[in-house]
């Protein structure tokens, strides 16, 4: 049950968690700032993702190599639901369905996730270089259920973060879209129920934030979004009639909060990734290898 002053409380030990992991990895923290500027130089600024909004929407198509891109990698979703070793790898929605072998067969993935672009968008939003923690073809079938990550939550890898959601297929109201509200609506629930790191009923949601201020990622295939779903408030996969399909990248400083388990698309290949494709780039190396 989330209370004011726990929330507040429990914001404050987080922020100490923070600034103790960049006391203990300063040189780390330095690199990742000094990076930025590099990331930012890359970027043409066509995604404005600032600390005001905390979230943003692009037109993944225009970062994507040829016009068929984005159909291309629904299709594979499509075909791997079918296949029990991706569709039963996870037993929560929503399912990744991608394995560390794909990155290779279909490049991409990891080029939409590592786009000069999206990189420069989520620097300047950090103020530093972050980290790709995790990168998922994320399959919601069909379903009623109301639990997990289907109720609205906020992530807790750190204070600040940025995921990346980009639609697959088009997704309406009934393919349980990922709803978010935004970071300054969020301040007015943590100042009336309280921060929590679990999990809200829609009732303690509503009871300090009009519905009318939540976001809906509908959209086409490509519509994409970046949201801080550290600061803003989010559930997906909810109430869906139909399949819904995406690419999810999520980054963050590389001294946050909670580093998580890590990834087990990413994980194994980093190293092979940052040599064979970036050849060993500065700030590419640094997002897929900075030790955490
Ligand atoms: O879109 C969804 O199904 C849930 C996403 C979510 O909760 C998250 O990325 O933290």
């Amino acid at each position: 049950m989330p209370s004011v002053a726990l929330g507040y409380a429990q914001k404050a030990i987080r922020s100490g968690s923070r600034v103790r992991r960049v006391i203990m990895r300063f040189p780390l923290e330095q690199e990742a700032i000094r990076l930025r500027g590099e990331a930012m130089r890359r970027g043409t600024g066509m995604i404005p993702m600032t600390k005001e909004t905390c979230y943003t929407a692009f037109d993944a198509n225009k970062l994507a190599a040829s016009p068929g891109t984005i159909s291309e990698l629904c299709k594979l979703g499509e075909a791997w639901k079918h296949l029990d070793e991706r569709a039963k790898a996870d037993d929560k929605f929503p399912i990744n369905l991608l394995l560390a072998k794909d990155i290779f067969e279909h490049r991409a993935f990891i080029d939409i996730a590592m786009h000069d672009e999206i990189l420069a968008a989520v620097a300047s939003y950090m103020g530093q270089l972050p980290r790709l923690y995790n990168l998922t073809l994320w399959w919601s079938p069909p379903n009623e259920t109301v639990q997990r990550s289907q109720l609205y939550h906020y992530d807790d890898r750190d204070s600040r973060q940025a995921k990346v959601f980009i639609n697959l297929n088009t997704i309406t109201s009934e393919s349980g879209p990922l709803h978010f509200i935004p970071a300054d609506e969020c301040l007015k629930l943590d100042a009336k129920v309280g921060y929590s790191a679990g999990r809200y009923t829609d009732e303690q949601v509503y009871s300090a934030v009009s519905k009318d201020k939540v976001i809906a990622t509908t959209g086409g295939p490509g519509a994409g979004f970046i949201v801080d779903t550290a600061r803003c408030l989010h559930y997906g996969s909810r109430g869906n009639k139909y399949d819904r399909f995406m690419i999810m990248a999520s980054y963050a400083r590389v001294n946050g909060v909670n580093p998580g388990q890590g990834c087990r698309v990413l994980d194994p290949i980093r190293g092979r990734l940052a040599a064979e494709y970036f050849g060993n780039d500065p700030v590419k190396s640094f997002v897929l290898n900075a030790p955490i």
